[in-house]
């Protein structure tokens, strides 16, 4: 256990300096910083986006819709970049007040509507388009169970084991073995769903596999914390399975490039996208040269 002297004072007070990475963007009051419009493009939905899991989960979502042909489900994807701030401009904050990615509107009907929230955007697109949620019944409670499963667990492995683990600025064991422990409990759970079910809510490819796949697909792939070894991610076979299966997805593969903006392989980022050619023509290798 590591030695620790603080005393919690009897109110809290913001040290702004922690030193944590984020440290600089993090502050515990909400609202615009700043005066800055978003850009409106010519597609129905507006996404103001980064191709964090959270963000990949809409992206992905867009081109599952496109690659059916749900033409209607075209889209415009601006970057925001948190590192930045840009999450605090006021037309950011006017679409969604929590001053978090992913944020879209939908400007299809008489009056655009806001939608923030992961979960929330792929309940409005999928029940929209009628794909990937069904429709009623027992089917359609167990996308939900499995949707608000990943709402209210990976914040567990995000904020909890991913910022302790890879950010802070120090490693600290008690929090380090906290949500270890929870985010191993975690895969166990997808591991069990999985090994009795092709997809996280049986049969047939949902919006909680899009929803949960970017987190725990991602893990279990070794892209997220360079965390697969300490976790002995192999061990979850069938989270494994499921993950590899669903990065095949040519939809999958193009919604993990959209708002992508660092990384060593630039022919894999696609940090604005504004048509379907943008994938061949405006990767960032292409529009560096
Ligand atoms: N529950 C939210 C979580 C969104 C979220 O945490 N977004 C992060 C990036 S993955 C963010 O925008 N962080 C910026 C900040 O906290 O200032 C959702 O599912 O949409």
């Amino acid at each position: 256990m590591s030695e620790n002297t603080y005393v919690p004072p009897k109110v809290w007070n913001w040290e702004q300096e922690n030193g944590g990475e984020w440290a600089s963007i993090n502050a515990p009051t909400a609202g615009a910083r700043e005066e800055k419009p978003l850009e409106v493009g010519k597609h129905p939905f507006q996404l103001h986006s980064l191709a964090t899991p959270n963000g990949q989960k809409v992206t992905i979502m867009f081109e599952e819709l496109l690659a059916l042909g749900e033409t209607g489900a075209e889209y415009d994807a601006y970057l925001i970049n948190i590192g930045k701030g840009d999450q605090f401009g006021s037309g950011f904050v006017a679409l969604n007040p929590n001053s978090k990615i992913p944020a879209l509107e939908d400007r299809s009907g008489d009056e655009p509507v806001r939608i923030f929230e992961s979960g929330s955007i792929l309940v409005h697109l999928a029940e929209k388009f009628g794909h990937f949620l069904p429709k009623e019944g027992a089917k359609r409670t167990e996308v939900m169970n499995w949707l608000f499963w990943q709402m209210g667990s990976a914040p567990y492995l995000g904020g909890g084991f991913g910022h302790f683990y890879a950010y802070a600025p120090e490693k600290f064991e008690y929090p380090i073995d906290r949500f270890t422990m929870e985010t191993k409990r975690q895969l166990d759970v997808l591991d069990k769903q999985l090994a009795e079910n092709k997809f996280i809510a049986g049969d047939e490819y949902s919006i909680a596999d899009i929803a949960i796949w970017p987190w725990y697909g991602g893990l279990v792939l070794g892209k997220l914390y360079d965390a697969a070894e300490f976790l002995d991610v192999k061990s979850y076979k069938n989270v494994v399975r499921w993950a590899e299966e669903i990065a095949e997805r040519p939809a999958v593969k193009r919604g993990i490039m959209v708002n992508r903006a660092w990384g060593d392989d630039k022919s894999q980022q696609l940090p604005e996208r504004h048509d379907a050619s943008d994938f061949e023509l405006r990767t960032a290798d292409k529009l560096e040269d």
